[in-house]
This record gives C-alpha cells, sequence and structure tokens, in this order.
C-alpha cells in the first residue's frame, strides 16, 4: 500500500480526490491517480519536492501531483471516460484524462527525469505522445509505429529526461481524430533549471480545443472535419471561461496550445504583448516581437508575455468571429435589412408567438431568453455590469486592479471606471478637460521615442 506521505506535494488542491479506496492503485507500486472534480480553476501547485519553479495556471483546469521515487518524478495518467461542464447550463460527455477534459497540466522542470503511467479506462486502444518532446523515439507514443496501443484496462510506462524547458502538450496518438475530437489532451510545462530565468508573476496556460454537439445531446459528434460547433478554450466556453486576474504591474505570460483543426488569432485588447516562446523554446529576448493578436496554428504553441499595466476589464478573444459564438451560431441566416413583419404575421397564424430574428443584427439575441433545448447554450451569452456581452466561444477577460496579492487568483468583480474614463452617450455640448493626460509636460516628446531632425537639417553637405 502505498503512503500518502512525500506524495501530496500541493499545499491545497480543494476538489483533488485520490481514489485510493475505489480501486484506482491497481498495484503497489503504481503511484495514486488524483482526480479533479470540477471545472474552476485551482490555484498554482507549488512544488514542495524536487527542483524549485514557478508553477502556471491551468485556466478552468489543475495541475497533477507528483511522486519522487529515485531519481524518477512519477506521474499517472488515468485515461478515461469524463463529464465535463462545458459552461453552466451544458454538460458534455467527453473523454479525458483523471476526472477532466482537458487532462491535468503536468509541470516538471528541465533535467527532471520523468516517468508517466499511463491507464487505459477508456473502451478502446489508447496511446499517449508528449508533443514538443525530446525524448527516445520508444517513448514517443505513437500507437503501432513506435509502441503497441495500450489495450483497455492495460497500464503503460513511459519513462524520458525533460531535456529542454517549454510549452508542450499531450495527447493520443491512436484513433487519434476520434480521441482529440472526444476532448482527450492536456498540457505539459517543462520549467527551465534556473527559477528566476524569465520570470514571470503570473503564468497562465489552457488550450484551443472544439467540438460539434447537437444541440440537446451531450456526446460530441466524433467524425467532424472542420464545422464544429463548440470552440473552447480547456474545454470551456464563455461565460463560463475563468477570467485571467492580474494585479497593475504583474507581468503576465499566457502559453496557448491549438489542438483544433483551424487556426486562431488570439487577440488581447488594452496592451501589446511580445511573443516569448514557440514549440521550439523560448525566443530570445533581443528576438521576441511585439503584437496585440498572434495566430496560434494547427498543432501549434505560443507564448506571450507582456505588463499588465492598464486596470480594467480587457477582453481576451480568438478573433474569428465564428470562433465567440456558441452552438447553433453558424446555422442562423442572415435577415438584416429584411422587414420580416409581413413573414412573421403569416407564421403567427400557424405557429402563435412566432418571433422573427436578426433583423436589427444579432445582437437582440443575446438578451432574448428564448426557450432551447435543454442541455444547449445560447450562441451568444454572457453578462456583464453593462448588459449582454455578445460573446460565446473563445472569449475571457483580463481583469487587472490595483494591489492584488501574489497569490490571489478570486474573481475581483466587474471594474470601477474613474470619473471621466468611460464611454457616455452624447446629451448636448460637450465641454471638459481631458480626465487623463498622457503628459504633463506635453512640449517634450516622451523618453522613449527619439527624436527625429528634420531633413534639411541632416547635414550632408
Ligand atoms: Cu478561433
Amino acid at each position: 500500500m502505498i503512503s500518502r506521505r512525500g506524495f501530496f506535494n500541493a499545499s491545497a488542491i480543494s476538489a483533488v480526490t485520490v481514489a485510493a479506496v475505489s480501486g484506482r492503485v491497481q498495484a503497489a507500486g503504481i503511484p495514486e491517480a488524483p482526480v479533479m472534480k470540477e471545472a474552476k480553476t485551482q490555484p498554482p501547485l507549488t512544488p514542495k519536492t524536487g527542483p524549485d519553479y514557478n508553477p502556471v495556471v491551468t485556466l478552468n483546469g489543475w495541475s497533477l501531483p507528483w511522486r519522487m521515487n529515485g531519481g524518477f518524478k512519477e506521474f499517472h495518467l488515468v485515461a478515461e471516460p469524463v463529464v465535463r461542464e462545458i459552461a453552466p447550463g451544458m454538460k458534455a460527455y467527453l473523454w479525458g484524462y483523471n476526472g477532466q477534459s482537458t487532462g491535468p497540466t503536468i509541470e516538471a522542470v528541465e533535467g527532471d527525469m520523468a516517468r508517466i503511467y499511463v491507464t487505459n479506462k477508456l473502451p478502446e486502444e489508447t496511446a499517449v505522445h508528449w508533443h514538443g518532446q525530446r525524448l527516445p523515439n520508444g517513448m514517443d507514443g505513437v500507437a503501432g509505429l513506435t509502441q503497441p496501443a495500450i489495450k483497455p484496462g492495460k497500464t503503460f510506462v513511459y519513462e524520458f529526461q525533460l531535456r529542454r524547458a517549454g510549452t508542450f502538450m499531450y495527447h493520443p496518438h491512436s484513433d487519434e481524430m476520434v480521441q482529440m475530437a472526444m476532448g482527450m489532451m492536456g498540457l505539459f510545462i517543462v520549467h527551465p533549471r534556473d527559477p528566476q530565468e524569465r520570470r514571470v508573476d503570473r503564468d497562465y496556460a489552457f488550450l484551443l480545443n472544439a467540438f460539434d454537439i447537437e444541440a440537446g445531446s451531450y456526446v460530441p459528434k466524433v467524425n467532424t472535419m472542420l464545422d464544429f460547433n463548440l470552440w473552447t478554450w480547456n474545454s470551456r466556453a464563455f461565460p463560463g471561461i475563468d477570467p485571467f486576474i492580474a494585479s497593475k504591474g504583474d507581468k503576465v505570460r499566457m502559453r496557448v496550445g491549438n489542438l483544433t483543426m483551424t487556426n486562431h488569432p488570439v487577440h488581447v485588447h488594452g496592451h501589446e504583448f511580445k511573443v516569448t516562446g514557440t514549440d521550439g523554446g523560448r525566443v530570445p529576448e533581443a528576438a521576441s516581437w511585439p503584437e496585440v493578436s498572434i495566430d496560434v496554428a494547427v498543432g501549434q504553441m505560443r507564448d506571450i508575455e507582456f505588463v499588465a499595466d492598464e486596470p480594467g476589464d480587457w477582453a481576451v478573444h480568438c478573433h474569428k468571429s465564428l470562433h465567440t459564438m456558441n452552438a447553433m451560431g453558424h446555422k442562423v441566416k442572415t435577415y438584416i435589412g429584411v422587414d420580416k413583419r409581413k413573414v412573421a404575421a403569416q407564421i403567427r397564424k400557424a405557429a402563435p408567438g412566432y418571433m422573427p430574428m436578426g433583423s436589427r443584427g444579432m445582437g437582440e439575441m443575446g438578451e432574448m431568453e428564448m426557450p432551447m433545448p435543454d442541455n444547449t447554450l445560447p450562441m451568444m451569452t454572457g453578462f456583464a455590469q453593462f448588459g449582454a456581452v455578445g460573446m460565446g466561444g473563445m472569449f475571457s477577460v483580463l481583469k487587472v486592479r490595483e494591489g492584488i496579492a501574489a497569490d490571489d487568483y478570486r474573481d475581483p468583480g466587474w471594474y470601477k471606471h474613474p470619473e471621466g474614463t468611460l464611454a457616455f452617450e452624447y446629451k448636448g455640448e460637450v465641454q471638459r478637460e481631458p480626465a487623463r493626460k498622457v503628459d504633463a509636460a506635453s512640449d517634450k516628446p516622451a523618453t522613449n521615442v527619439r527624436a527625429v531632425k528634420p531633413r534639411n537639417h541632416s547635414g550632408s553637405h
């Protein structure tokens, strides 16, 4: 029997249960397999054993506890059917790992020896590919090519040294299209040996994924090629995606991996960021480039970093507008400019209460309370302090506030806009001073802008 002592290095993982009692530990020598019961963002898992590092925060996810065994850091993944809440009001029957889809984030340190047990509790074969890692070929997890598939009920062991730091992923390479359409994937973060190297204050991570679940049903269609209807981050859709929290002045990193079948331009409002990491590792500081949107292609990972120096509630979203809608979005016809009153009157004779939609745009749909099938998300939903946000899917909010404690990831509520900094309705002459001057000494150039001499003083003669 395995002692729990020395296993839990988590200070507090509220929702993790160790299911040793329910027979998850199949044999002495296999580490226990913790299970997550909820879809909330869990606090970072601070290391208590092994080399030190600064843990990530997985959006609507958690990190997998490990145990040290000799020179190995041992993890236990269980591939299994799970029930995932996509957003309040909708659950999906997916396949995942250790109780959730996406699976837990694996975190370790460059140079660590990793030993990962994978138990298959699915009704079919699987294998786990460690996307982006340098490892011996036989540990690469491609069923049929580098190993026999893991049959239902069996446990395989993967062992490899983590040779480089970076943002990686894991997913099946066995009936891959079905298993990924069902939600099987997770993040694998390898931290640098020196915890001070490129250190940030808040390190967020999430995977872009997608499902095709018909309105009113629970199971994804597994043979969909492109026509997905639920665009998710870590198998959550807005308003089910938790916010990114930052204290003003924090250096924030967001690590994004794409395991959908299309690209996603991820856009952050109110800040410029730098692209500081790709699948190939850290981008040297001098080579990282500024952006406000980063296109993450299929199978890619991108790390972005910025100083959260603008207080407020800033949207963070995929810039493909069909990806910020929930189910049914793309099946709705365009009626803008159409006078449907006559048509509606005709239809009401047969269907009393019929309501035409969309002739003034579709924003109105975000505010309507329409009867829907059970277990379906409205296509555009989510309310904030000024009304309907009119968004679903791949959308969240970066909440920057003054003086949030370093370990505090609680939602601070909606931003209170200082006097004079909020867009307002025009009601007559506007007469007031600018509320927020950029620089009192406006006749001097800002310090980071080089003064440019006029051309005719360039001294070329
Ligand atoms: Cu997208």
